[in-house]
């Protein structure tokens, strides 16, 4: 397409026309970050971006994010007008209603062509970072006839000053990612009105100063925008572009001014609008020279990946390629032969060192896995398996450095599971969820196979104290939806739980690992995680109590099982590893591990070193729950079990009692 005036301000004005009328119809959404930003996509569509409607998925294609959210309909506006199957006109007409794939915002498993979740600010520029490093990954492995692609983001103020921002261009610049460009929708707006009410940053200093290329464009100047991209792709650094523009452009009254941002015009400014931009057209009505011209953009994509397929069918590891881009796991991958010879040889161990026993019989069977920790690998211990650096000057690596970034390391993972041909997993302590959590939630939300090694998982990790034990962390993550949160008890149960994980396609896990040594519990093979929780020893007397313990205390419970049935009280030990599973098993076998029978025939006690909150959904509100509903304390671990009561002798006494009435 070329930068003919003619031809692209009114393929611009197409998106501005679909954008102020999806929200005038649904008298919600954001009009104005489209209506500034059309020119800019519309270079960036028509004239770079590598992309092939007829074919959402191809590996290859360049990664489009549309990190401002917000601004949705300049999304839903780019994939119909180039010609994607949806969304379609009755999908924007139907903008932001019940049952549209035009949500309000961009969601990535509504749509082909969005390729991540956005409106949280901050993370979609910051999982563009990981879809670029996943780029950069795949083609060190298969090389550059097949992984050749650009990951490009339209991001606006907020995206930038979100702390996030921050994590994501310094790993981005530190990994020299100069296949990422960011399009900054440079508009001086945000909600409360200019910007200067709240920022006076010199963003270009910041981003210069973290390894990043700068241009800077007209955002409204079709030579000058294409200009300065040209200009971002022939730097090897990563690129922002500053495209100043006006929000909400083509509104006479408005534009310019945050009354633009988040609603809807009004009819008056609307026609105003259509009378500025010399759009006559009824709203939702596509003139076909307009809509022709926009098909071709989408037409020149078929060519290209055509190319592709011929070089792809020619490769050597087509298979290999093709299998990693499905997400699917080798099919003979299995860790039968390491739980077999853990069963063999029981040792005491932290889970978190189980974990690095696992991934090292993982990774060098899952080619496809990279870790990294968030500056805490000898703590984490992520790197298992002979897996090396992946560095600028060796992207082939699979194992990275995020520095202390945890907010950052989430976000990338997110983009590197979307991206797809990797399973990312990384480490920092469980009391750190909360630096990343707006991230775990975006990959339960976007379905992401993200594997989240979190070891320290409560008091046992001692001396630190209580503002590195986690408390509430472990059951406030049980609360996100889609999201596996495991605590295996010991070496046996790690195992299976990567096992688990890893076969997950569609959901994310965390770890909660421990730091302390654990013995084994487990002495049986067969994936018994797998259930959520399982019963692992049964009563010898007649059964009076289920204890239920998860991660460390389930060798506490194995313990409190012993006493009690010295005094000749029958109890159950089940080892609920995780909760979500357990809960998706069928009523019968729930029924089995946790009878429906009153508490005067079982006694349902709970034991796990956090909250006892929530824990009545398995004992009922007559079982007992032993826990900590306050922070911990700095002292060696044992020293903070005996004083929290989380000992036998502590725990035993009290069940008896409420046994006797
Ligand atoms: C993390 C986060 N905080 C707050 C919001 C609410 N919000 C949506 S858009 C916006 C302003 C963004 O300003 P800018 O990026 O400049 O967008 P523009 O107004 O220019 O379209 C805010 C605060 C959000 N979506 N995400
Ligand atoms: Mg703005």
């Amino acid at each position: 397409m070329s930068l003919d005036p003619a031809r692209l301000a009114p393929m611009a004005n197409a998106i501005r026309a679909l954008s102020m009328d999806a929200v005038e119809a649904a008298n919600s959404g954001h009009p104005g970050m489209p209506m500034g930003m059309a020119d800019v996509a519309a270079v960036l569509w028509s004239r770079y971006l590598k992309f092939d409607p007829a074919a959402p998925g191809w590996a290859d294609r360049d990664r489009f994010v549309l990190s401002a959210g917000h601004g949705s309909m300049l999304v839903y506006s780019l994939l119909h007008l180039s010609g994607y199957a949806r969304p379609t006109l009755d999908d924007i007409r139907n903008f932001r209603q019940l049952g549209s794939p035009c949500a309000g915002h961009p969601e990535n498993f509504l749509l082909d062509g969005v390729e991540c979740t956005t409106g949280p600010l901050g993370q979609g520029l910051a999982m563009a970072v990981g879809m670029a490093m996943a780029e950069r990954h795949l083609n060190a492995q298969f090389g550059n006839d097949v992984v050749d692609h650009r990951t490009w983001v339209i991001a606006g103020d907020g995206c930038l000053m979100e702390g996030v921002n921050h994590e994501a261009i310094g790993l981005a610049g530190h990994l020299k990612l100069g296949r990422m460009i960011v399009l900054w929708d440079d508009n001086r707006i945000t909600i409360d009105g200019a910007t200067d009410l709240s920022t006076s940053e010199d963003i270009a200093a910041r981003y210069s100063a973290t390894g990043w290329h700068v241009a800077h464009c007209d955002g409204h100047d079709f030579g000058d925008i294409d200009r300065a991209i040209a200009e971002a792709m022939a730097d090897d650094r990563p690129s922002l572009i500053a495209c100043r523009t006006v929000i909400g452009k083509g509104a006479p009254n408005k534009q310019g001014t945050s009354a633009t941002h988040g609603s809807p015009l009004g009819k008056d400014e609307v026609a105003a609008a259509r009378k500025t931009l010399g759009w006559t057209h009824d709203p939702f009505v596509l003139p076909e020279d307009v809509l022709a011209d926009w098909r071709s953009t989408g037409e020149r994509g078929a060519t290209v990946h055509g190319e592709w397929r011929k070089r792809l069918s020619a490769h050597g590891d087509k298979a290999e390629f093709e299998r990693r881009m499905a997400g699917d796991l080798p099919a003979k991958f299995s860790l039968d032969e390491h739980i077999a010879s853990l069963i063999a040889e029981p040792q005491k161990l932290a889970t978190r060192k189980a974990s690095e026993l696992a991934l090292g019989a993982i990774n060098p069977k899952l080619p496809e896995t990279i870790g990294g920790s968030a500056d805490l690998t000898g703590s984490n211990n992520t790197k298992a398996g002979g897996i090396g650096a992946f560095t600028a000057e060796d992207y082939s690596g699979r194992y990275v450095y995020y520095g202390i970034r945890e907010f950052g390391m989430a976000a990338a993972m997110n983009g590197m599971a979307l991206h797809g041909g990797v399973i990312p997993y990384g480490g920092t302590f469980l009391v750190f969820t909360d630096y990343c959590r707006p991230a775990i939630r975006l990959s339960a939300l976007q379905e992401t196979r993200v594997i989240y090694v979190m070891t320290h998982d409560s008091i046992g990790l001692g001396e630190d104290g209580p503002t590195h034990q986690p408390v509430e962390h472990v059951q406030s993550l049980r609360m996100m939806p889609n999201l596996l949160v495991m605590r295996p008890a010991d070496a046996v149960e790690t195992a299976e739980c990567w096992e688990i994980a890893l076969a997950q396609k569609a959901r994310p896990t965390v770890l909660a690992l421990s730091r302390q040594n654990l013995p084994q519990v487990r002495h049986s093979a067969g994936n018994l995680s797998a259930k959520g929780g399982y019963r692992l020893k049964s009563a010898g007397n007649k059964r009076r109590v289920i204890l239920i313990a998860t991660g460390s205390e389930v060798s506490l419970a194995l313990e409190c099982a012993e006493s009690l049935e010295k005094q000749g009280v029958g109890a159950d030990v089940v080892s609920m590893v995780c909760t979500q599973l357990f809960d998706e098993q069928p009523e019968d076998y729930r029924n089995d591990i946790l009878p429906d029978v009153g508490p005067d025939e079982v006694m349902r006690v709970s034991i796990e070193a956090g909250t006892t909150f929530g824990w009545d959904r398995y004992t009922t509100t007559h079982g007992l729950r032993f826990g900590l509903d306050r922070f911990g304390a700095s002292a060696p671990a044992e020293a903070l079990f005996e004083k929290f009561g989380l000992t036998a002798d502590a725990i035993v006494p009290q069940i008896m009692n409420k046994l006797n009435g």
